[in-house]
């Protein structure tokens, strides 16, 4: 019996390497995320990859996604992401909107979307990735901060609600991750002050140092939960202390 994993946000970064880790981990992988050229290309690649377009702010799109599945052995919760880096005074209402629409509410409608089918395989994973963000807060990361304390939040209470059913509830809280869109997102495009982000830093993680924490974490034996996975890079020692070259 082949397992299938559900890698939400899987077109670029840590879900796209995700993704790749999971199929060579032996799951049929469901790559799913909104730019279906991306996925295709993926697909193309790698033959345990299944493409599947979905848009987690669409009940519609998430409820056709969880319609198409046989099973759900794994979910990874990964869709996300940082908008502006305003402090919380001059915050636009429309970047908070959308962060919270995609990381918390994302996640809500895919958690409950595929939650009977992770109880139903008798040993299913949900992992939510998110942040060192959820954890601290820090100047100008006010929405993003708020959006990523909420999912933690949900991981929490999800464990809580749900001890007693085969499942897993698993959170992957990354630091420094240099990938090719986080930060890009972030500052609306502007390259310059995305790659400043990482200047200096010697070896910040890469999309797959995560994907071997978040593989790590899913294929420990099914009694064993890991609750909270922190990993940053070893030049970060806490969000405002981070060790820079040059
Ligand atoms: C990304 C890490 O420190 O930019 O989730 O919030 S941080």
């Amino acid at each position: 019996m082949t397992r299938t994993a559900v890698v939400t946000g899987a077109s670029s970064g840590i879900g796209e390497a995700t993704a790749r880790r999971l199929a060579a981990e032996g799951y049929e992988v469901v790559a799913a995320a909104r730019r279906r050229d991306r996925l295709d290309k993926l697909a193309a690649e790698v033959p345990a990859i299944r493409p599947a377009t979905l848009d987690v702010t669409s009940d519609e799109s998430v409820a056709a996604l969880a319609g198409s599945l046989d099973r759900c052995d794994v979910l990874i919760n990964n869709a996300g992401g940082a908008v502006g880096l305003e402090p919380v005074a001059d915050g636009l209402v429309d970047d908070w909107r959308q962060m919270y629409e995609v990381n918390v509410l994302g996640s809500l409608r895919m958690t409950r979307a595929l939650l009977p089918k992770l109880i139903e395989s008798g040993d299913g994973v949900l992992l939510m990735l998110t942040s060192v963000a959820g954890l601290v807060s820090y100047e100008g990361g006010g929405g993003y901060c708020a959006a990523k304390h909420a999912q933690t939040s949900m991981t929490e209470t999800l464990r809580l609600e749900l001890c007693g059913e085969p499942v897993r509830i698993i959170e992957v809280a990354p630091g420094m991750v240099q990938t090719e869109e986080f930060s890009l997102t972030r500052f609306r495009g502007d390259a310059e002050r995305a790659e400043k982000v990482y200047q200096g830093v010697p070896n910040p993680l890469t999309a797959d140092d995560v994907a071997d924490a978040i593989a790590w974490c899913v294929t420990r034996p099914a009694h064993v939960n890991i609750d909270r996975l922190v990993i940053r890079p070893r030049a970060q020692a806490a969000q405002h202390k981070v060790h820079r070259v040059s």
